[in-house]
C-alpha cells in the first residue's frame, strides 16, 4: 500500500493502558499530551518564549508547542504550551484519606437525625478570618443549596445558621456557643501564603482553650481543602468541590451518633 500523502494506512498506536505506568491521555493511549500555562516576569520576545520552553522541558515535558504567549503588562508575559509529559505515576500504590460515609438524600437524613437524635440539630457556619468567599459556604448552606443539592437549611431537623463571610475565630466560637452548636461549618477559599492553614489551625486551638472541640463536629470546606488535610490540622473531615450538602450532613449526623454527642 502507498505511504503517499493521502495514504490510508492506519499507524499502530499503543492502546495498552498499564495503571503502574498511567500517564495523561490526549488523543491515543499513553501519549501523556498535557496543556500547561503560566507567566514569566519578562517582556513578550523570542528570547521569552525559549525559556517557556526551557522550563517546560525542565518540568517534564517532550515536544514541548508553545501554543500561545501575549504581553499581560511591559515586563509580564503569559504562556500556554502543549507537550507530552515523560512522567508516569502507579496508580495500584495511590492511597487517598476521603470520607468513609455513604451520603444519604436530605429525607434520609431527616430521618436518621428523627430515629437517631431525637431532636433538631443546630449547625453553623462561616467563611472565616479575612477570607471573603461565600459562594462555598452558601452552596452547602442556603436554602437551594447547589447543582441539585439542596442547602442545609432546608433539612427539616436541620437549625443551619450561616454568618457570612470574613468572621474572626473568636466571633465564630462566641456565635457557636450562643447557639449551642452541634457543628460547626469553616470554609476557607484563599490559601495565598498559606493563610487558610494558619486560620483553621487558630480555630483548633481556640475551641480547645474553651473546652469545645471534642464537644462538636468540626467541618472545614473550600476548593483546595481535602479530607486529608483537614484531618492533619484537627478537623473531623474536610469537603472539597464536588460535595455537596447532602455529602456534609450525611457525614455530621453520623459523626454526632457514633461520638454519642446526642
Ligand atoms: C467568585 C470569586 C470571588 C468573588 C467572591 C464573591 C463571593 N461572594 O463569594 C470576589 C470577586 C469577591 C473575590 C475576591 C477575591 N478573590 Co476570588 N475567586 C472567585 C472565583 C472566581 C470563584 C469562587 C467560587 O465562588 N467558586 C464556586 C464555589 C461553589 O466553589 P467552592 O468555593 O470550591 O465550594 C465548593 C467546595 O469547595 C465546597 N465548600 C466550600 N466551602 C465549604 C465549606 C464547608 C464547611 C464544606 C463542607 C464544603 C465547602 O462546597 C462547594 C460546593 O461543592 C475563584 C476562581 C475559581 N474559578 O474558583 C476566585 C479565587 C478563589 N479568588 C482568589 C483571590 C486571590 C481573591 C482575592 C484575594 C483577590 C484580591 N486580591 O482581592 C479576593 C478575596 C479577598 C478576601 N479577603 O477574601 C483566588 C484564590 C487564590 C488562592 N490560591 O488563594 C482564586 C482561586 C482566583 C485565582 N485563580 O487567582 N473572588
Amino acid at each position: 500500500m502507498s505511504a503517499g500523502l493521502y495514504s490510508t494506512e492506519v499507524r499502530d498506536y499503543d492502546t495498552n493502558l498499564d495503571l503502574t505506568k498511567l500517564k495523561p491521555y490526549g488523543d491515543t493511549m499513553n501519549d501523556g499530551k498535557v496543556q500547561i500555562s503560566f507567566t514569566l516576569p519578562v517582556a513578550d520576545s523570542e528570547k521569552a518564549v525559549e525559556a517557556a520552553k526551557q522550563l517546560a522541558k525542565k518540568m517534564g515535558l517532550s515536544e514541548v508547542n508553545v501554543a500561545y504567549h501575549g504581553a499581560l503588562d511591559k515586563e509580564f508575559t503569559m504562556f500556554v504550551i502543549y507537550g507530552s509529559l515523560i512522567h508516569t505515576v502507579d496508580f495500584e500504590t495511590i492511597h487517598v484519606e476521603t470520607v468513609e460515609v455513604e451520603t444519604m438524600s436530605m429525607h434520609q437524613v431527616d430521618e436518621y437525625i428523627k430515629e437517631n437524635i431525637k431532636r433538631k440539630i443546630v449547625v453553623v457556619g462561616a467563611s472565616t478570618g479575612t477570607d471573603a468567599h461565600t459562594v462555598g459556604i452558601d452552596a452547602i448552606m442556603n436554602m437551594k443549596g447547589l447543582a441539585g443539592h439542596y442547602g442545609l437549611e432546608r433539612y427539616e431537623m436541620i437549625e443551619a445558621y450561616n454568618l457570612g463571610s470574613s468572621v474572626e475565630n473568636e466571633e465564630f466560637i462566641k456565635k457557636a456557643i450562643e447557639l449551642n452548636a452541634d457543628v460547626l461549618l469553616v470554609s476557607q477559599t484563599v490559601t495565598q501564603k498559606n493563610i487558610h492553614i494558619a486560620n483553621l489551625t487558630n480555630l483548633v486551638e481556640l475551641l480547645e482553650a474553651e473546652g469545645l472541640r471534642d464537644k462538636v463536629v468540626l467541618i472545614a470546606g473550600g476548593s483546595r481543602i481535602t479530607h486529608e488535610l483537614a484531618k492533619e490540622l484537627g478537623y473531623d473531615a474536610g469537603f472539597g468541590p464536588g460535595k455537596y450538602a447532602d455529602d456534609v450532613a450525611s457525614f455530621a449526623v453520623t459523626e454526632m451518633v457514633s461520638r454519642n454527642l446526642i
